[in-house]
């Protein structure tokens, strides 16, 4: 399977996608390889489009399609049944509507006993403030793709130290434009590269004698 998940996402081809997990799906082996293959196909997806060889219509397909592979993988994901009274409030920042990957993570950390209040996408800063004043909740999550997108990262982080609320919760954010240097930048405790990562830093925050290695 390894190469040609990834070849037939980037080619766009739906009904291949679709076979090749199905193929994979029963045996019991990784789901999580097939998120991975799914991603780097997107990675494709996305450097096409920069060189012009996608437009903005092949741009929407593809994340039709990973909604369609990522319904089919989400059931093997799971992982025992975990209590979820550990609540963790995702969502991704104001200005910006990219949702696959925040849905991964949701998709992982749902699958691990964490309960996951899903904010969406486009979140203004005072969402994420009632979401944490209401929820209790004790890790926030703030997803990110687009650069222009990075000050209402910014502006979200400094609303929540505004409104009293920030020494409650730990922030990670995540997205592909992010790293350890924009975490430092706008104040957040953690930074993930993928929602393997992310699940990492939540059994880190919520049971940290256990670990939760990064
Ligand atoms: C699919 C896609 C779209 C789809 C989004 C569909 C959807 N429902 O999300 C659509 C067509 C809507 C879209 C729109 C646009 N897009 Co777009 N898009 C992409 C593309 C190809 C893939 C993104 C993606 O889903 N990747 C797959 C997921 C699985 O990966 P991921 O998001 O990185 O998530 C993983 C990690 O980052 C991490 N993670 C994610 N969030 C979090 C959060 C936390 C807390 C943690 C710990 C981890 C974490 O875990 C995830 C899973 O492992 C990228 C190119 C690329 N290679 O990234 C461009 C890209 C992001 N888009 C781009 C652009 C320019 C746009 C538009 C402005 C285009 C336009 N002209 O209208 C609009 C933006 C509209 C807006 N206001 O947001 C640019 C951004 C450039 C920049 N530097 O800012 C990119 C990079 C393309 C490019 N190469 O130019 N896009």
């Amino acid at each position: 399977m390894k190469g040609q998940l990834a070849q037939a996402f980037a080619a766009l081809d739906e009904e291949r996608v679709y076979r090749i997990i199905d193929e994979c799906l029963p045996i019991p082996g990784d789901p999580l390889m097939i998120v991975h293959e799914l991603s780097r196909g997107m990675e494709q997806v996305g450097e096409l489009f920069k060189k012009d060889e996608y437009a903005l219509g092949e741009l929407i397909y593809s994340g039709e399609i990973f909604k369609g592979a990522m319904d089919k993988v989400k059931p093997f994901l799971k992982e025992g049944d975990g209590k979820p009274e550990r609540k963790v409030i995702m969502g991704t920042v104001e200005g910006d509507i990219h949702d696959l990957g925040k849905n991964i993570v949701i998709t992982l950390l749902e699958c691990s006993g964490f309960q996951v209040i899903d904010l969406g996408v486009d979140v203004p800063a005072s969402k994420f403030v009632n979401a944490v004043k209401e929820t209790g909740a004790g890790l926030v999550g703030m997803s990110l793709m687009l650069t222009t997108a990075m000050d209402s990262m910014r502006q979200a982080i400094r609303f929540l130290e505004d409104a009293a609320v920030r020494d409650r919760i730990k922030i990670m954010i995540g997205g592909a434009p992010t790293s350890e240097r924009l975490r430092e930048d706008v104040g957040a405790d953690f930074h993930g590269r993928d929602a393997i990562e992310a699940l990492a830093i939540a059994r880190r925050v919520f049971h940290p004698a256990k670990g939760g290695r990064i």
